[in-house]
């Protein structure tokens, strides 16, 4: 069974179109397989819109290394955020 990391090289060389770019779709499939927590069972449409959106600085319609190395950013900044309000509750209860 392929690993998560060997998973996502295989989808980057099996894509269509530019292997070096990310389409909505293929955002969204990355959504829901590598960030299930991030997400739940279904992505909501709207706001992958708006993420896309604000993400496509070219406005190609498709993300970048760059444009997706901005999300990867956004999205620990995000982790970092929601772990530290986990120990600042868990210091509250002590
Ligand atoms: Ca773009």
């Amino acid at each position: 069974m392929a690993s998560p990391l060997e998973q996502a090289l295989g989808m980057l060389v099996a894509k269509e179109g530019d292997r070096y770019k990310l389409r909505k779709a293929e955002m969204k499939e990355l959504l829901l397989t590598e960030m299930p927590s991030f997400v739940g069972e279904q992505v909501d449409e709207s706001g992958l819109q708006q993420l896309m959106r604000n993400l496509d600085a070219d406005g190609d319609a498709e993300l970048d290394f760059q444009e997706y190395a901005v999300f990867l950013a956004l999205a620990a900044e995000l982790c970092d955020e929601f772990f530290r309000e986990c120990a600042d509750e868990r210091n509250r209860k002590v």
